[in-house]
């Protein structure tokens, strides 16, 4: 399959002041050989700069009098943290391991794109959080479960594919600073369960390999009940002397194998996959067993928090799916080993376009800690909306989660300054597939650039991720900038103004997550309910109700307890609440209900209206595929309206003060 190169595609030319008078590049090592690292990250320049700017950058052992490019391997800097300077016309890439090294000539090659002068350039840069990872849930007969941009591209037919393309993958996701990938999903069924044995691990190897060139481990996600299903034992009790000792012998084959690997990625007693409930054991016995086995090849055990009840009947009000992650984890604190990882999702439900910061942030004192994103966009239009993330995400980083006085946002907590942890970090729910745009939707590709950008420094706003993005994707023209900027910074708020209201989520389709049917999951098993009768909407998750506000630190506990304090975009999360009930902006509920669907359509039209400006300018195949999205997206928008409206119009009885068409 045909693939493009994204926003590394260095055949739009541009022009870079200071960079006229560079020809060389050179190496100065501590008296080590060149590693692949230093040896891509010559190769990236080299392309780069030849296609970009027309310069053939020549190796040379010292730069002399020539203008050139220095990457140079020094001490006291640190990990994978760089120091890109400019002096006397030379430029310098200082860092102290080969990390370090490659990600500052993506720095420099991102400079020159964005058109930032060399002259005066000084720009030290160390990643905020140590693990900065993307979870693919590809399936090896090469279907991606929530993929929205084709088949996988590591994965085929129950084989492992290496190509170009993989080389490509790696050094886009390389360019972000991303330093761990997952190659499977999480939902480790059939084919996926023998990737750790020699059914697959040359394979496995070959591809960690050339994530090594370009500083990512491969982590595989495991099947916790492996040793029966690969026929070799009859339990998987994480307490069994022959499932430890089965663990051990297979973790040592896997890490002898494949030495660049980081370890493994487990969702257990969820949605049906096994794990340590079925022998009466808890998650800290289960991830520990994992983690025990392959702490003598610096493996690490990443364990998700992502338990609870599928099977609830929707009359039982007590039972709270938000609740689970923080019941089912909050006890174990402290019992898990020093290589295990909990990983959290954002929120406590599944990825809605609003929901509150997951209560485990902030919960847990002594457990390392990880946040888990979604760039598939799963619940937030499939890759078919635009809808960038970016802004969630920071809001998310940034909240405070008050566990202590300082340092307390969850921001501080992944990257590890709350607690002094080292194993913690971000993944995301990739969004890549076989299209030839990787991303589908073109502009989906922002959040795969910006999940890596903001994990790396989360200080960038998102304006300045989005800019970057524009930039080195469409080249530096100040309409594109100005249209792509207002519809990126647009869209996660539109997306929220025409879909489910008020942090209440869910209304959608069962099974496929897409499209409006707000009683979709209303009488399912799966604890996504809305509540809403003739008189109100909304779940009670006060101390009345479930409880579940109570999980979080004072003040936020009683904050999100009180309807008079919560805050409007989540109100309908923790409360329910009578139409009528006037909101802190004045309307009631009804009719902020009928203003934001038609108001999120009205943003939708504005937003495709400029882009449609934009027809001779942007290169014509991304323009008319996003051309045939934004026309579905308008489309949709308006049947995401009509039904919402139409529904609470007939629930309440209450008419849209603006006499609007409701149907
Ligand atoms: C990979 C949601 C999704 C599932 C996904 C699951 C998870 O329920 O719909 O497809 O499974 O989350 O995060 O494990």
């Amino acid at each position: 399959m045909e693939f493009e190169q994204a926003w590394l595609d260095y055949t739009k030319k541009a022009s870079c002041k200071g960079s006229e008078d560079i020809k060389y590049i050179c190496v100065k090592t501590r008296g080590e050989e060149q590693d692949e690292l230093i040896k891509n990250g010559i190769l990236e320049l080299q392309r780069a700069f030849a296609g970009i700017l027309g310069i053939e950058l020549t190796v040379c052992q010292n730069l002399g009098e020539g203008h050139g490019i220095c990457l140079t391997l020094t001490e006291g800097i640190q990990t994978e943290a760089y120091h890109v300077y400019e002096n006397k016309g030379e430029i310098t890439i200082e860092a102290s391991d080969s990390k370090g090294i490659l990600y500052g000539a993506f720095e420099l090659i991102r400079q020159v794109r964005i058109g930032n002068p060399l002259g005066g350039l000084d720009l030290f840069k160390a990643p905020k959080m140590p693990m900065r990872m993307l979870n693919h849930w590809d399936n090896m007969d090469g279907s991606i479960e929530r993929g929205y941009s084709g088949e996988s591209f590591f994965f085929k037919q129950d084989r492992i594919l290496v190509d170009e393309r993989t080389v490509t993958y790696a050094r886009l996701t390389a360019s972000v600073g991303i330093n761990a990938v997952v190659i499977n999903n999480v939902n480790v069924k059939d084919a996926a369960t023998w990737l750790i044995t020699e059914r697959y691990l040359d394979k496995v190897k070959e591809l960690s390999d050339i994530f090594a060139g370009y500083g990512i481990k491969l982590y595989m996600s495991l099947n916790y009940a492996a040793p029966i299903e690969l026929g070799e034992l009859d339990s998987a009790d994480p307490l069994s002397e022959d499932v430890r000792g089965w663990w051990k012998r297979q973790m040592e084959l896997v890490f002898n194998r494949v030495p660049n690997l980081g370890g493994f990625l487990i969702k257990a007693d969820s949605e049906g996959r096994p794990g340590p409930f079925t022998y009466g054991r808890t998650h800290a016995d289960g991830a520990n067993m994992l983690a025990e086995a392959a702490a003598p090849y610096g493996g690490k055990i990443i364990w998700r928090c992502f338990v609870y009840n599928c099977q609830q009947d929707w009359r039982d009000y007590k039972t709270d799916r938000a609740r689970s992650g923080y019941d089912n984890f909050k006890g174990l604190d402290g019992e898990f080993l020093d290589n295990v990882i909990l990983q959290i999702k954002n929120g406590p439900m599944d990825f809605q376009v609003r929901e509150p910061v997951h209560p485990l942030f902030g919960g847990m004192t002594q457990t390392n800690q990880m946040l888990e994103v979604q760039i598939a966009q799963e619940y937030t239009g499939q890759q078919r909306h635009l809808c960038y993330l970016i802004p969630m995400f920071k809001e998310v980083l940034k909240f405070r989660t008050y566990v202590q006085e300082q340092d307390d946002t969850v921001e501080d907590i992944v990257s590890g300054r709350t607690f002094g942890q080292h194993n913690c970090g971000m993944a995301a729910v990739a969004n890549t597939g076989d299209d030839a745009n990787w991303t589908g939707h073109d502009m989906a590709a922002a959040n795969w650039y910006g999940f890596g950008r903001l994990a790396f420094e989360p200080e960038l706003s998102a304006e300045e991720i989005a800019k970057e993005w524009i930039r080195l994707t469409f080249g530096i023209d100040k309409q594109v900038e100005e249209t792509l900027l207002f519809m990126l910074m647009t869209s996660w708020k539109a997306y929220e103004e025409y879909t489910s209201p008020l942090g209440i989520g869910w209304m959608v389709n069962p099974n496929y997550h897409y499209g409006p049917s707000v009683d979709g999951y209303e009488y399912s098993r799966w604890g996504t309910y809305h509540r809403a009768d003739h008189m109100g909407i909304g779940v009670d998750r006060s101390r009345e109700g479930t409880g579940y506000a109570l999980l979080y630190n004072e003040p936020n506990a009683s904050v999100y307890d009180d309807k008079e304090k919560c805050p409007d975009e989540l109100l309908l999360f923790f409360h329910h609440i009578p139409y009528t009930w006037k909101l802190k902006s004045g309307k009631t509920v009804i009719q902020h209900i009928y203003d934001t669907h038609f108001d999120g359509v009205d943003m939708v039209d504005e937003m495709v209206e400029r882009f449609m400006k934009l027809e001779g300018i942007l290169p014509q195949k991304p323009y008319l595929r996003m051309v045939e999205r934004f026309t579905h997206q308008k489309e949709h928008a308006r049947e995401w309206r009509d039904q919402i409206n139409a529904y609470f119009y007939r629930k309440s009885g209450i008419s849209d003060e603006k006499g609007r068409e409701i149907y």
